[in-house]
Order: C-alpha cells, then sequence, then structure tokens
C-alpha cells in the first residue's frame, strides 16, 4: 500500500514538472505582411491561426517577447487575440539586399508555462528610390569619337529588392547620345551612352543630358542625374583667311616682297602654305 502511494507521489510530480516545460515543438504561427506597417496594424490572429482560446490568454498573461536579444515586433492583443505590428519594421533596415526577411518573436504563455514561436515573414513594399550616388556626371569627349562610342554611365542604387529595384533607365531627347541598358550577371543593371551623330566641338562645345533610373514598383519612383559632356578639340579645321583678312594682307605686302619671299613660302607647313599662296593669288589678282 505504501508502495503505491510513492509510486502515486512520484507520478504526480512527474507530471507536474512535465506540464510546466517549455513546450516549442508545435503551434508556432507563421505571419506574412508588407514592413513599414502601422503601430496597432493586425497582422494575425491567435485564435485562427495558433489554436489558442482568446477568453483565456489574459488569465494566462499571454504575451510576446523577442527572440534571443532582439526587439519586439508584435504584441498581442488579449481580448481579441489579434497580432499588432508594436514597432516599425522597416525591412531595408533589417534585412538589407535579402530576398528573405524573416524575423522570429516568442509568444509566453502562463498556467501552464507554454512557448510558441511567431514568425514574421517581412514583404518589401516600394518605399525608396532609385538615386545616383553623383547627381552630376562629367565627360570629355573628343569631337573625333567614331559612331558607336561607348561611355559606362553610373549605376542607380534602390534600396528595395526585386522588381521594386532599378529596372530600366532613360535620357533626355538629344541629337547625339541613344541610351544602352546592360544586365549584371549577378543582378542589378547599368548603362551607357553610345554615340550615334559626331560630334562636332566647332558647332557644339558643351552638351547636357539627363538620366533618369526607374523601378518596377507601383506607384513607380524614379531618380535623376545630369549628364554634362565637355566636347574636346581635335584638329580638324584648316587655317582660312576671311576676305577681310585677305584684303588687309594684301595691303601690306607688295608683288615683289611676294617674288622676294617666294621660296619661304613653300617651307612652310601644307595648310599654311596653301593660304599663303591664296594670299598671293588673291594680290595678283586685285591689283590687276
Ligand atoms: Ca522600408
Ligand atoms: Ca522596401
Ligand atoms: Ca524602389
Ligand atoms: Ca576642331
Amino acid at each position: 500500500m505504501e508502495n503505491k502511494a510513492f509510486l502515486a507521489r512520484c507520478l504526480i510530480s512527474f507530471l507536474g514538472i512535465f506540464f510546466h516545460m517549455p513546450q516549442t515543438a508545435f503551434g508556432d504561427g507563421s505571419y506574412s505582411f508588407p514592413e513599414e506597417m502601422e503601430r496597432g496594424s493586425v497582422i494575425g490572429n491567435l485564435a485562427k491561426e495558433m489554436g489558442l482560446e482568446v477568453s483565456k490568454l489574459a488569465a494566462r498573461k499571454a504575451r510576446v517577447e523577442a527572440d534571443g536579444n532582439g526587439k519586439r515586433y508584435c504584441d498581442v492583443n488579449l481580448s481579441t487575440g489579434d497580432i499588432i505590428v508594436a514597432d516599425r519594421i522597416d525591412r531595408e533596415g533589417l534585412c538589407g539586399k535579402k530576398s528573405l526577411c524573416v524575423l522570429t518573436q516568442e509568444l509566453v504563455l502562463e498556467e501552464p508555462l507554454q512557448l510558441r514561436r511567431i514568425v514574421l515573414n517581412i514583404q518589401d513594399i516600394n518605399d525608396n528610390s532609385p538615386q545616383f550616388k553623383k547627381k552630376d556626371i562629367h565627360f570629355e569627349m573628343s569631337e573625333s569619337a567614331v559612331k558607336g562610342s561607348r561611355y559606362r554611365l553610373e549605376e542607380a542604387h534602390d534600396a528595395d529588392i526585386g522588381i521594386n529595384a532599378v529596372q530600366e533607365y532613360s535620357i533626355g531627347k538629344n541629337e547625339h547620345f541613344r541610351l544602352n541598358v546592360i544586365s549584371k550577371s549577378g543582378g542589378g543593371k547599368y548603362s551607357e551612352l553610345v554615340l550615334e551623330k559626331e560630334l562636332d566641338r566647332e558647332q557644339t562645345q558643351t552638351l547636357t543630358i539627363v538620366l533618369v533610373g526607374t523601378d518596377g514598383g507601383a506607384p513607380r519612383r524614379s531618380g535623376t542625374a545630369v549628364v554634362h559632356v565637355t566636347v574636346l578639340d581635335a584638329n580638324d579645321n584648316a587655317p582660312v583667311f576671311t576676305e577681310a583678312q585677305l584684303i588687309y594682307k594684301t595691303s601690306m605686302v607688295s608683288r615683289k616682297w611676294m617674288d622676294e619671299n617666294y621660296k619661304h613660302f613653300f617651307l612652310r607647313p601644307l595648310s599654311e602654305f596653301c593660304c599663303l599662296v591664296y594670299v598671293r593669288m588673291y594680290f595678283i589678282f586685285s591689283i590687276r
């Protein structure tokens, strides 16, 4: 009889210890919702998703605690069983460029003690615009650059991921360049200017083109930079005298002087020689 009583006491003690041990292996709740929801927004319900009785939540002192040393991002409404947002959840700040952003919180229930895992799957929203590191991009291009020459442009960065990151680039209408967009093997895109119509410094010394980077979110967001092109000179023009210059020059020289220095003309560079011959011819014809 005494043995039976002892066994019964042992069994009761064991069961008491067992039921007060934390149980985490079942009944986890998983909730997917977008980042940046207002504090107090409902993201789920304990009764529906975790099978808990709402009427007992207050008595069992249900509460949410951060897992490990993390922060508490959600809370529980004891009268409705709703799980609500407790703090700002910024996907970019928490997970950067990771394609999955998962936070884990713990639901604690007392009498008996129970621990349930709450898994929060944070979805990206398009809350960042593409940005260029430099708002002004400077290029120096020779006017001798051939059609088809390419000039790589700075990539725009967008803190969002997937379709909410940069998808397209475009440039303002201009007569010299078109834009070529290239996808990088590791993700992301950049663009390059392709020369379509050759430059002429004697006609245009500088060009200003607006570059736009656009993401694929809804609504779409974009960022801009300004490309400043300075056209560098190439020696593509022979010196030419104007008629006024010719008349002035011819008035300053005599036919005798021209004849005396005839050999000297031939020692000059070809372009200059041509001009001087032209001066001489103009002089000869103009004094007749
Ligand atoms: Ca954000
Ligand atoms: Ca985002
Ligand atoms: Ca974006
Ligand atoms: Ca030139």
